[in-house]
């Protein structure tokens, strides 16, 4: 008698423990995805975060504004973009990261995932961090308001033209 009932304290436990670990898990996953954002911009080393930018992080910064014609598979449209330099940007995180570092891979929610070279970003007028469009901020993905592009001024074509940012990842 006695033995039945640990017996199912055991058995009881056991299910305990299976469902912890299973919400554990469901809450890991969760976190990965929740960790995209198209409000913010997560500046990283490998998996390391070294930084967050937002809107209101970059629009403290020393404002360009680019009027452009981007060339894309939809045909030319024309641009009057405000943003901020990706160098001014990548400064305001640490100083150190334009020197130690020579590319950084841009993704977007919706995962697309291009480049540039740390050497472009330190030529004077050409990559920039974009946040608003003819004065209007730009729209993300679902809609919304708030989404930041990646521009480069000396590129004829807009492929590397990262849009809905999430991350800049530096190699
Ligand atoms: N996140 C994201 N950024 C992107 C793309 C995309 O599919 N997703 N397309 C690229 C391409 S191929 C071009 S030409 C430019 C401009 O495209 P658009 O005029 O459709 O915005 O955005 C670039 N940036
Ligand atoms: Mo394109």
């Amino acid at each position: 008698m006695v033995n039945k009932v640990v017996d199912q304290k055991k058995a009881l436990y056991i299910v305990i423990a299976l469902l912890v670990i299973i919400v554990a898990v469901f809450a890991f996953l969760n976190r990965e995805n929740g960790d995209l954002q198209e409000d913010q911009i997560l500046i990283k080393s490998g998996d390391t975060v070294l930084g967050v930018l937002t809107v209101a992080d970059l629009q403290k910064l020393p404002a360009a504004q680019k009027k452009m014609v981007v060339q894309s598979t939809s045909g030319m449209t024309k641009h009057e973009f405000t943003g901020a330099l990706l160098l001014d940007a990548l400064n305001s995180i640490d100083p150190g990261l334009s020197q130690n570092y020579t590319r950084i891979i841009t993704r977007g929610i919706d995962s697309y995932t291009s480049g540039v070279e740390m050497s472009e970003v330190l030529r004077p007028n050409n990559v920039f961090i974009v946040y608003a469009d003819y004065g209007k901020p730009l729209k993300t993905k679902t809609g919304g308001e708030g989404a930041m592009q990646i521009i480069i001024y000396q590129d004829e074509f807009g492929q590397r033209f990262t849009n809905f940012l999430t991350s800049l990842e530096l190699q």
